[in-house]
């Protein structure tokens, strides 16, 4: 059956991943993945005899024209994911104009993908275009630290890349491009959609003011890691500022870029002060 395949297997898996870690309260969070033609043919013989109607999505991504998503429904518990797959999360097939989606498995007893469904579409067709096509995978959750951090820090790209890779080592080799920072939007909507993509055209993650973290990639270990890379960076942050004691000392910028050097990757440069 459907939820003996991998793909789906290892797409519960990191949602209940995600829920394990504590950022899944409720129906917070949502996760969607672009199915590879190979997968999406495994999948064909469980598809529903009748897919459900065409629903406008209100936005269009034409490079994703005919393509499949595994989503989570809108409403639907992270925490059920495992337990109860056909009722929690769907595939859905785009038309060929990139503008509508039906739901061909899933959601059994009713319901749409997540009220994040835009967001994470047009987020997709900006991250296929930025990587080539790599991009699978778009993730959001509710991580504690990082939307604590928004209520202390300016909201800039600058500030929040800095403050993270300053907070752990190993930050600036696994997001060398930094994090962008949307401020405080209405959720579920267009605007947040499009505030996002205007981020992710330049980033692999994005923080949502008050709400959350948007993080992509081409699979789910790498989209997983990120997320969980950024919010323990957090978490060592918010510790940090939690002790009341001044900083003695911090990782340098030319220390951040000795890390670069060693490790092969780019950092952007804009964020870092001028050589000491
Ligand atoms: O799915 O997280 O942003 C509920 C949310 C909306
Ligand atoms: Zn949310």
């Amino acid at each position: 059956m459907m939820t003996d395949l991998s793909i789906v297997k290892r797409y519960i898996r990191m949602a209940n991943d995600g829920w394990l870690q504590g950022w899944h309260e409720r129906n917070g969070g949502n996760l969607t993945y672009r199915l590879t033609k190979e997968e999406v043919a495994e999948m064909r013989p469980f598809f529903d005899a009748r897919p459900r109607e065409w629903v406008s999505m209100g936005v269009t991504g034409a490079n994703l024209a005919g393509e499949y998503f595994l989503a989570t429904g809108s409403g639907k518990f992270f925490r059920n994911v495992e337990i109860d797959p056909e009722d929690s999360i769907c595939v859905v097939e785009i038309n060929d104009r990139g503008d509508s989606y039906r739901i061909v498995w899933g959601l059994v007893n009713g319901g749409r993908p997540t009220s994040e469904f835009p967001s994470h579409f047009m987020n997709h067709s900006v991250r296929v275009a930025a990587t080539g096509g790599a991009c699978r995978v778009i993730y959001h959750a509710h991580p504690a630290n990082i939307i604590a951090m928004t209520f202390v820090l300016p909201l800039t790209d600058r500030d929040f890349t800095r403050a993270l890779w300053k907070s752990a080592t190993e930050c600036p080799v696994v997001f060398p491009g930094g994090v962008g920072v949307v401020p405080w939007m209405v959720p579920g909507g267009a605007d947040i959609a499009l505030a996002t993509c205007e981020k992710m055209k330049e980033y692999d993650a994005a923080v949502w003011a008050h709400h959350g973290l948007f993080a992509s990639g081409p699979d789910f270990d790498i989209t997983f890691g990120l997320m969980h890379t950024i919010e323990k960076a957090a978490q060592i942050w918010v510790l940090q500022k939690s002790t009341g004691l001044p900083e003695l000392q911090t990782i340098q910028d030319d220390e951040l870029r000795a890390i670069a050097r060693d490790f092969n990757v780019e950092l952007r440069e804009e964020f870092l002060d001028e050589r000491g």
